[in-house]
């Protein structure tokens, strides 16, 4: 016999209203279905609506970025850029959100804790951190890639007197113009903010562990003729899109870097480099990420391009990667980055030369001495792709918790759900495409995907949907394979889990299989052939 069915709240609860379970929730409601979304933050927006740090920009093109799903959202919206700023992107959101009716539908700041599923009533009860419950038969969680930060276990961090903090959370009435400031973290943030603050601060001091591969975004405003005339290819721009490894405008170049001359493919190169956003990291030869003679000759012309912006040659060897190929880490966009380190205000701290020793009241202090500071600024990333479940407390079936499942590294099927946790969509999570892909693309393929399922579901009057371990464990084995042997796999970087400020994510730990890497049209066929298949892998159950 069936147990009796609690009484429900919601037929399905989305958590998290970023871009991702924004559509999710628009999905839902479109099948008629009773879905709220329930968001962490005041507002929505998710990564939009925390990162308010000076230079917070896209480095994907704006235009390749929003939902394509819809005619009417992509007349009515104009981006003001190439790579438009956060605020404008938040907009964008609440854009969204107002044209598709969803705000009544949103609960922002209610952040979840736990996730209990009860195997009686096949049924998950969501508690929010003031201790309210909500009871749905499905959940999907949007929680977002990068939104667990991480401090530097430095000694003394909490001890600095004046204002701190880290970038995710920057403080909307803080003025630095005049002050002294010290930056820690030179990825893909710290080189944004770096950039966009060298100008005004008084002094700006880097704290800099590795460096990274950075290239211009050389991005510009937008309007008039060629925004009119973007806006006309935007089917154009999606199926280009499309058929990129990484869903972005730009794909690899797949001719045979041994068939062309050094000049010419120096003279490629340059073309690429005075190009827009990725197309210097994502619109080079293949043979660049898969040979390491091709890429050892990449690398050698782009460190050339970092020493030719650099005044002081002894600062620029230090901007130089030496421990990692060009593109194996996220390559960060930069406006005036390099240029920063001719400013006479900025100064480069190598950690590796004079290592910190602690945080003062008042400012750093290395082997070399104490710096003073006004402002301590930490732009020290995130425990990438994992951390936003680890720091909720999920327990699926015979008291398993995700945290305790996942503590050497996610296991999931398709990266959208995990055995023993039924009725959990994970979307864009890890081991998707949908975490390597240009966001919107690939969160379109799992909101998408998961919709169909959705659907399915009701159709078929199914209340239970889990994977079967042995598709899951296919799966496991199949995102691993892009692992091996790859430049990639053997960086540490968040693409492989590496956090020195996380436990077990260290340097010494094992890599990380976060995210698909077999590319996003494969992943999508993938998983159509699976919807196809009447949901094959999955056990599904009526009763
Ligand atoms: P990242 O790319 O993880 O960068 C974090 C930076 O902070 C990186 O330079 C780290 O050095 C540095 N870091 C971290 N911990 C420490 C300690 N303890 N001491 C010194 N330096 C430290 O995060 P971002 O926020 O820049 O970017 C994340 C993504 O968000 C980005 O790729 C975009 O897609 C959006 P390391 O390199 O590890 O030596």
């Amino acid at each position: 016999m069936t147990a009796a069915t609690p009484a429900l709240d919601h037929e399905a609860i989305v958590i998290g209203a970023g871009m991702c379970g924004v559509y999710m929730l628009h999905k839902l409601r479109e099948q008629g279905i009773d879905a709220i979304a329930l968001e962490a933050g005041d507002g929505p927006g998710g990564t939009w609506y925390w990162n308010r740090y000076p230079g917070a920009r896209f480095d994907s093109e704006s235009y390749s970025y929003g939902f394509s799903f819809s005619q009417d959202l992509l007349d009515k919206w104009n981006w003001s850029e190439h790579f438009a700023a956060q605020p404008e992107t938040r907009r964008y959101v609440n854009f969204v959100i107002d044209e598709l009716k969803l705000r009544h539908h949103l609960r922002c700041g209610t952040r979840i804790q736990a996730l209990d599923y009860d195997d009686a009533s096949d049924t998950w009860t969501l508690t929010a951190d003031n201790g309210d419950t909500l009871r749905s038969r499905f959940v999907f969680s949007a929680i977002g890639m990068l939104s667990a930060t991480t401090m530097p276990r430095i000694e003394g961090v909490n001890d600095y007197a004046g204002p701190s903090f880290h970038t995710y959370h920057w403080p909307d009435d803080i003025d630095l113009t005049g002050k002294r400031v010290a930056v820690i973290g030179t990825g893909a943030t710290g080189v944004q903010v770096i950039g966009a603050i060298a100008p005004q601060v008084g002094h700006l001091s880097v704290y800099q562990r590795r460096p990274n591969w950075c290239a211009p975004l050389r991005n510009a405003p937008l309007g008039g003729e060629e925004l009119r005339a973007i806006k006309a290819r935007y089917d154009e721009i999606f199926a280009q899109c499309a058929a990129t490894p990484g869903g972005f405008l730009h794909g690899p170049d797949r001719r045979d870097f041994n068939s062309l001359s050094r000049a010419q493919r120096e003279a490629f190169w340059e073309e690429l480099y005075q190009a827009r956003g990725f197309a210097k990291w994502l619109g080079n030869f293949r043979d660049v990420f898969m040979s390491r003679e091709a890429n050892a000759e990449y690398s050698a012309f782009m460190a050339d391009k970092i020493r030719a912006r650099i005044d002081d040659p002894k600062v620029a060897e230090k901007l130089i990667p030496q421990d990692h190929a060009f593109g194996a880490r996220r390559v960060p966009m930069e406006t005036n980055y390099y240029e920063a380190y001719n400013q006479d205000n900025v100064d480069l701290i190598d950690i590796n030369d004079t290592p910190i020793k602690r945080v003062t009241k008042t400012g750093i202090e290395t082997s070399d001495g104490e710096r003073t500071f006004d402002v301590i600024v930490f732009a020290t990333g995130f425990d990438a792709i994992t951390g936003s479940y680890d720091r909720m407390q999920i327990t699926g079936r015979n008291g398993q918790t995700l945290r305790s499942k996942w503590l050497d590294g996610p296991s999931t099927y398709l990266g959208v759900s995990t055995r023993n946790f039924p009725n959990l969509f994970i979307l864009a999570g890890p081991q998707s495409s949908s975490v390597s892909a240009n966001f919107p693309r690939g969160i379109e393929t799992a909101v998408e995907w998961a919709s169909d399922l959705m659907a399915y579901l009701r159709q078929h009057k199914i209340r239970r949907i889990e994977p079967t371990q042995q598709a899951e464990d296919d799966w496991v084995e199949h995102v691993a394979s892009f692992y091996h042997d790859s430049m990639i796999g053997e960086t540490r970087s968040w693409f492989t889990g590496y956090n020195s400020n996380v436990d077990g994510h260290g340097m010494q730990d094992h890599t990380r299989h976060l995210i698909y890497f077999g590319g996003a049209p494969q992943y999508r066929e993938r998983i159509s052939q699976i919807a196809a298949n009447g949901y094959e892998g999955f056990e599904l159950s009526s009763k």
